[in-house]
């Protein structure tokens, strides 16, 4: 097998170039290639100076985490990078793309780091559960500052080439096009010169910094094993040697690579990845073009769905039935983008430039120049065939037509139009604009590259998409149900809001469902007759307790929107359950997480089953984007598989459900969800 890694000379420099597709991930052959490299400047005495460089689209991206969990070939890329650095010739690193973890620690290993303006610089390994394992705690608070030390390695997002000049991490930025010529030109600037080791550099700092992050960090890193780590080897750089830091580092990595939280967060990596990838589909699928997208409905979803393409630079017409909602909806996507560029995210010519490329108007008929229409009016059958039969005779030939319906059957939707081949649910979730779920909905007769197409049109807008079956709830949705009915009966059989939910977010969860219910509103889904009360829920929305935006609902909010416990809720759990003769017993934490989550993984299990999800995977993807299962748990049918399905089928037989056959045959095979 042919080396990724070629040499060539140009004058007295040494170029080391990675050719190892698709992002030059550290894999085994690459470092031993660069290894090579270094060895043959360092015996080469007309060698005077090295350049290191990917050929393709970024510099390396980081160790090959396919390796992780395998024997190790040697070199290590710790042992590498120390042999980087440890060349008494300078050594560049020449950075386009993006230079992340091990990447970035090999930039940090070389002498000086050269890149061109596009470039990023990360260190994401907290994002897999994991640390810079190759000296990256260690040696970019020597070269950043341990501020940005702290903020990149315990945050994992990537700084621009320009933050990272102003932080000394970038010696220099190169002409786009011409980095290996620029870096090649600084090589032999420096040629003669000692080298500046980045192990060797003394870090000063406020001792008291440390406390401050942790404290302003303290919910966001909550459940997480990897950031605290991290911060407390940042912290061991300051007035230690390097060498004693790099060994907590090691033995950090180590720990943290064999932990359950990192493998679920490896798993969710490649999910999402994996989840782009539909079934029976070839991947050179010719895709239809989508210049125009017209969206029906500018209501909350209708907005917010718009915003994705505009933002994406795609050209939207929105349409509504009246002029003042109309104007409303055009008014809320303006604030939308003006609060975002406050915050400096945007600036006002990008605003301009997205509501520039949006053409909001009355006329349905306009929607016929369009190549994508997605309906997003309010969840009602008839509403939504009318809109489909208006559309087949309007659509250009070609066109996508998708519902968002969260619920409803697109089989059926589909019907109402002559061409069920072009029409498919795009589920998009609340708010459209900010989460990254979209759930693809594979109606009976959508075409294959009406499905592709959309995937394609996801990657666009910036989505993770997941392809779902028609069902009631589609995969979120339908496995939301059996959560919230087993939280509703537990109230009745003793336990309270607060402590249902505490159990929700000791788990990870961003909120509990009823903290959930309250947010989303109460009366979300209410038959809205204030004389029909056949549950709890039905008694809240009654008397007005449609959660936060009322201030009162599971929960008594205050003018800050901060929750208490509701007497009047206590009140009325307590008559209804005398009415429906609940007897009450102690509900145990145990029984908190068996009944509501072991219920969603069997319904999970006959998702798969059906063929509603194509993968485990996906239903993992689905729960961590859609719905804020925690990452570092893996998504249910990952965490499923860590606390062993005979488990779960015991925990749901000990509470009486009916167990899904997948899940019961899984569990006397010893299998997992996720092989
Ligand atoms: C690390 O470095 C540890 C060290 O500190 C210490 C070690 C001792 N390895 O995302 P894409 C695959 S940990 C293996 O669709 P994009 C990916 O699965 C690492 N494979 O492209 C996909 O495969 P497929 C720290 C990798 O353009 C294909 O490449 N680094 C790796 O949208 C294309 O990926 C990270 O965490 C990898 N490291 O985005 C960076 N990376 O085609 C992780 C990607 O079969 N990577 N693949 O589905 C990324 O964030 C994005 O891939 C990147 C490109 C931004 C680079």
């Amino acid at each position: 097998m042919t080396s990724p890694i070629t040499t060539t000379r140009q004058g007295d420099v040494l170029i080391i170039t990675s050719d190892n597709p698709p992002v030059n991930a550290l894999g085994a052959a690459v470092r031993q290639g660069i290894q090579a490299g270094i060895q043959e400047a360092a015996g080469d005495d007309s060698i005077k100076a090295v350049v290191i460089t990917c050929a393709g689209k970024t510099f390396f991206a980081g160790a090959d985490i396919t390796e992780f969990g395998k024997p190790m070939q040697e070199p290590s890329l710790p042992v590498l990078v120390d042999e980087i650095e440890a060349l008494d010739k300078p050594v560049i690193a020449a950075v386009h793309g993006t230079a992340l973890g091990g990447g970035c620690e090999v930039a940090l290993a070389s002498h000086y780091r050269i890149a061109v303006p596009s470039a990023k610089f990360g260190l994401p390994e907290v994002k897999l559960g994991i640390l810079p394992g190759a000296g990256g705690t260690q040696r970019m608070p020597r070269v950043a500052g341990v501020e940005v030390a702290l903020e990149m390695a315990t945050k994992g997002d990537p700084i621009s080439a320009s933050q990272a000049q102003a932080a000394g991490l970038v010696d220099r930025l190169a002409t786009e096009g011409n980095l290996v010529a620029d870096a090649v030109a600084f090589g032999q600037e420096v040629i003669g010169k000692p080298v500046s080791r980045s192990s060797e550099r003394p870090v000063t700092v406020d001792a008291t910094v440390f406390e401050k992050f942790r404290a302003a960090n303290a919910k966001r890193f909550r459940g997480m094993d990897a950031p605290n780590t991290i911060v407390d080897l940042i912290e061991q750089t300051a007035g230690k040697p390097y060498a004693e830091g790099v060994q907590a580092e090691r033995m950090g990595f180590m720990k943290l690579i064999m932990g359950t939280q990192s493998a679920a967060l490896r798993h969710i990596f490649f999910a999402e990845r994996k989840a782009a990838k539909i079934d029976g589909i070839a991947e050179d699928i010719a895709l239809r073009d989508i210049k125009r997208v017209g969206v029906i409905g500018a209501g909350t979803m209708g907005g917010g769905i718009s915003m994705n393409f505009l933002t994406a630079g795609v050209p939207v017409t929105i349409v509504e039935m009246a002029q003042e909602a109309l104007d409303r909806g055009t008014g809320v996507i303006r604030k939308n983008y003006e609060a975002t560029a406050a915050k400096g995210r945007m600036t006002a010519e990008q605003v301009e430039g997205a509501m520039g490329l949006l053409t909001p108007t009355l006329d349905f008929d306009a929607l016929g120049e369009c190549d994508l229409i997605i309906e997003a009016v309010y969840e009602n059958m008839d509403v939504k065939k009318d809109i489909f039969g208006k559309l087949d005779k309007i659509a250009k030939p070609g066109a996508i037509l998708a519902s968002n319906t969260s619920y409803l059957n697109i089989d059926e939707i589909a019907a109402a139009t002559s061409r069920p081949q072009d029409v498919l649910g795009l589920h998009f979730f609340s708010p459209a604009n900010v989460m990254k779920l979209l759930e693809i909905v594979r109606g009976a007769k959508t075409a294959d590259d009406v499905l592709a197409t959309a995937m394609a049109v996801s990657k666009k807008i910036r989505k993770v998409a997941v392809i779902a079956g028609v069902c009631y709830g589609f995969i979120g949705n339908r496995m939301l149900m059996p959560r919230q009915v087993e939280a509703n009966k537990m109230l009745l059989e003793g336990a309270t809001p607060e402590q249902i939910d505490k159990v929700h977010v000791a788990f990870g969860m961003p909120m509990g469902p009823f903290q959930m219910a309250d947010l989303a509103g109460v009366d979300i889904g209410w038959h809205r007759d204030p004389n029909r009360i056949e549950n709890i829920r039905d008694a809240l929305a009654a008397e007005g307790r449609w959660g936060q935006k009322k201030s009162a609902g599971f929960y008594d909010y205050d003018e800050k929107r901060t929750p208490s416990n509701s007497p009047r809720v206590a009140e009325l759990i307590a008559e209804w359950r005398e009415k429906l003769n609940v007897p009450a017993h102690e509900i145990t934490e145990e029984e908190i997480v068996v009944r509501p989550l072991y219920t969603m993984v069997n319904e999970g299990a006959l998702i798969l089953a059906e063929k509603m999800a194509q993968r485990a995977s996906d239903i993992d993807v689905v729960w961590v984007y859609g719905y804020g299962w925690p990452p570092y748990r893996g998504g249910p049918m990952f965490w499923a598989d860590t606390e062993g399905l005979k488990k779960i089928v015991e925990g749901l037989e000990k509470y009486g459900f009916e167990v899904a056959p997948l899940l019961r045959e899984k569990a006397e095979k010893g299998e997992k969800f996720n092989k």
